[in-house]
């Protein structure tokens, strides 16, 4: 294991000078508020309960995110090959997972299979889906993972251009997937536009991000300790955590290395990736109890603020009253109402876990709020209350499903797969 250098001193200042309406954090940095967070998205389906972790591979284009994954799953000069090259060359989202054969899926089959975890998709209109592709490729690794490779940020394309909600694609992905290679070049360390509304949606999603520092076989050891702290300076103002994110430096090909380069470093950190990634694959069923609980705490506090906001119209509400104006007006001012801060007063709620109050005026433009009721309507005599239900979820079923899968957990034969079962792992894709 490589001793990396405690690279915080490296880390700037928070920028900004704002403060947070969420929960008064002051000095956040342009990339937004640490403290709020996204609404929830439609529910999880079992597809996607069921389904196998993800590996995501994002960054700016030709950094070697296809190379990459051609070379963990030694797919270099087979039929299975995924394109690269120096120009800007996928423009596909690209599912690799595992099949009897080797099979080629377009989009739009994928998201009318609902078996599949990627039917969701389909909301995100034809255009997209002809930019979705499926491989299924008969390899051992893809029985525990699925692999999504990404069209790279181009900082001087407008996102229209592109004919789908590339970031709103981008962001369905991150919210689903177990760990997110974000990847870089020496030569592409400049944070654009693109890149900043990356880190933006990465917020919360901090514990599956790997930043990686591919190529590091194209520099000296010297010039790659420059572009290793150029790295952190650059993407330090977009990570709004304390403790800075693992970043592997190597070259994720299967060319043997220049002859003046960190060869043992590149080595070392390439089996550290790779028991990350046994890591992962053997976490998966926490992850998913993680992911669906997380899921429940945001439903949580969406249904205490929309019941809230909710309370607050009939409350200000007389006979004499124009609906609508009341209502714009606590839309529009929340806070004149303590509707957020009475959340945080009056449930255990953690101020950090807040949505961004902005939302909620889209929210309500399409959802009115008279198509509400209140929670405590919300009750049935056999069923219960929502509340409740979802309360105990959070804070005893969920945790006790987690503590129950601890104890029954075994080491299991993938972990074999990857790293070879010993103390030193050793990488079955790496040549000899
Ligand atoms: N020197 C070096 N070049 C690489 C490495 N990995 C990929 N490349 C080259 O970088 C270019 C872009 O690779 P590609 O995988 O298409 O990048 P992507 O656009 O991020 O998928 C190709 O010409 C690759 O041959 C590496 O580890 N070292
Ligand atoms: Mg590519």
């Amino acid at each position: 294991m490589v001793g990396l250098r405690d690279p915080s001193h490296l880390l700037p200042p928070c920028g900004g000078v704002s403060s947070c309406p969420a929960c008064g954090h002051k000095g956040f940095p342009a990339s937004g508020c640490p403290c709020e967070q996204e609404m929830p998205q439609a529910s999880p389906r079992d597809g996607e309960i069921t389904s196998k972790p993800m590996v995501l591979f994002l960054g700016p284009w030709s950094v070697g995110k296809s190379s990459m994954i051609n070379y963990l799953l030694g797919l270099d000069d087979t039929p299975y090959q995924l394109y690269t090259g120096a120009e800007p060359t996928t423009s596909e989202f690209t599912v690799i997972m595992h099949g009897p054969k080797l099979k080629t899926i377009e989009g739009i089959v994928m998201a009318a299979d609902s078996a599949r975890s990627f039917s969701p998709l389909e909301k995100f209109g034809q255009n997209f889906l002809e930019k979705l592709i499926g491989i299924e490729v008969p390899h051992k690794l893809l029985e525990r993972v699925t692999f999504v490779d990404t069209p790279g940020i181009i900082e001087n394309r407008k996102q229209q251009e592109r004919g789908y909600p590339f970031n709103d694609v981008c962001q369905w992905f991150i919210d689903r997937a177990d760990l997110i290679f974000v990847v870089f070049d020496p030569t592409k360390l400049d944070v654009g536009l693109e890149l900043e509304m990356l880190f933006r949606q990465l917020k919360g999603r901090e514990s599956q991000i790997r930043i990686i520092l591919n190529k590091a076989d194209s520099l000296a050891t010297q010039e790659l300790m420059r572009v290793y702290g150029a790295l952190f300076w650059s993407l330090a103002p977009l990570i709004n955590v304390t403790e800075p994110p693992r970043v592997y430096v190597s070259s994720f090909w299967p060319h043997e290395y220049q002859p003046d380069t960190h060869k043992d470093l590149f080595l070392k950190e390439e089996i550290s990736l790779l028991e990350d990634l046994n890591q992962v694959i053997e976490n998966r069923m926490e992850n998913k109890i993680a992911f669906i609980r997380q899921h429940a705490i945001r439903v949580r506090i969406h249904a205490l603020l929309v019941d809230r906001y909710l309370q607050t119209y009939k409350d200000k509400m007389t006979f004499f009253s124009d609906g609508e104006l009341v209502f714009r007006d606590i839309v529009e001012d929340p806070d004149k109402f303590f509707i957020f801060k009475s959340i945080l007063a009056k449930t255990n709620v953690s101020k950090f876990d807040l949505p961004n109050r902005e939302a909620y005026k889209d929210f309500f433009g399409i959802n009115p709020i008279t198509s509400f009721k209140l929670l405590s309507q919300q009750c049935s005599y056999m069923g219960g209350c929502f509340l409740e239900k979802i309360e105990k979820a959070i804070t005893r079923e969920l945790p006790d499903l987690l503590g129950s899968i601890g104890l029954g957990k075994k080491p299991n034969v993938l972990s074999c797969d990857i790293t070879g079962c010993g103390e030193n792992p050793k990488n079955r894709y790496k040549k000899p």
